[in-house]
């Protein structure tokens, strides 16, 4: 082998050794973003694991998700009802049988109904309107409001237009039952005759008269039923009914709203 040939044979190596590393190079920092990448996503699928993790514990309730946090929501005791309720609709929920997911409003939301003063369609024929809004939602018989037979409401007057993300209701939930017609709405106007909107509705063949209605009828829990209503403004909330799987009467036992002033 000539001395130039030589000379130009290790020149080549050198090339390919050097281009060589440099591929290793770009490689080797791509895998490594890549890992890097992949790690990040992992730790953010954790934490919106975590997230959405049923609370077992109220610290876990208490996550926040950005600027949303869990509502400040107490729940009364469960009864054990053990008759089973002979009631078949179509348009009946499933009743779940875990317990609610904390619901996420932004932070600065709060119960904005406790002690706010109540109306009513007709004179409670036992509780007082107050009883609404007392912060109480035992079952016990001392604790529930009774309206006549026929469509009812209560009203709740919150002072003045709020946003409202979540309205929480709560019939007569010692034993399994179903509210026919709730209906509930929120309005500027504290006869309901304009700007109203309809926040829930499971009439469905509009036999209250307030249109018809898609939400599903549901059994009534301890947990009450929880309407988001999606920032919705207004300073009246209006909860309507008609009767129930037991009886013709109408039963309140607390009606609870979360929102904040509209800025
Ligand atoms: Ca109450
Ligand atoms: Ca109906």
């Amino acid at each position: 082998m000539s001395q130039d040939m030589r000379v130009w044979l290790r020149a080549g190596v050198c090339r390919f050794v050097g281009m060589a590393a440099a591929v290793a190079l770009v490689f080797g920092t791509t895998a490594y973003a890549a890992e890097k990448a992949s790690k990040k996503a992992d730790k953010k699928a954790d934490t919106t694991q975590q997230t959405d993790k049923p609370a077992d514990k109220p610290a876990d309730k208490a996550a926040p998700s950005g600027d949303l946090a869990a509502i400040a929501l107490t729940l009364p005791d469960a009864s054990f009802s053990s008759t089973p309720l002979a009631y078949v609709r179509a348009n009946l929920e499933t009743p779940g049988y875990k317990p609610r997911e904390p619901f996420l409003a932004p932070k600065d939301v709060t119960d904005i109904s406790k002690g706010k003063p109540v109306t009513s369609s007709a004179a409670p024929t036992t509780g007082k309107l107050e009883m609404v809004t007392d912060g109480d939602k035992q079952y016990a018989d001392k604790a529930i409001v009774t309206l006549p037979a026929g469509t009812q409401w209560v009203q709740i007057d919150l002072g003045a237009a709020n946003e409202i993300y979540a309205i929480v209701l709560w019939h007569y939930h010692a034993a399994q039952r179903v509210y026919f017609d709730t209906v509930v709405q929120v309005s500027d106007d504290p006869e309901f005759k304009k700007d109203v909107k309809t926040v829930y509705n499971n009439d469905d063949d509009n036999s209250s008269g307030l249109g018809v209605g898609k939400n599903n009828e549901y059994v009534e829990t301890y947990e009450g039923k929880l309407i988001d209503t999606k920032g919705e403004k207004g300073r009246y909330v209006r909860c309507c009914s008609k009767g129930n799987t037991s009886d013709d009467f109408n039963h309140y036992i607390e009606v609870e709203v979360f929102g904040k002033p509209v800025k």
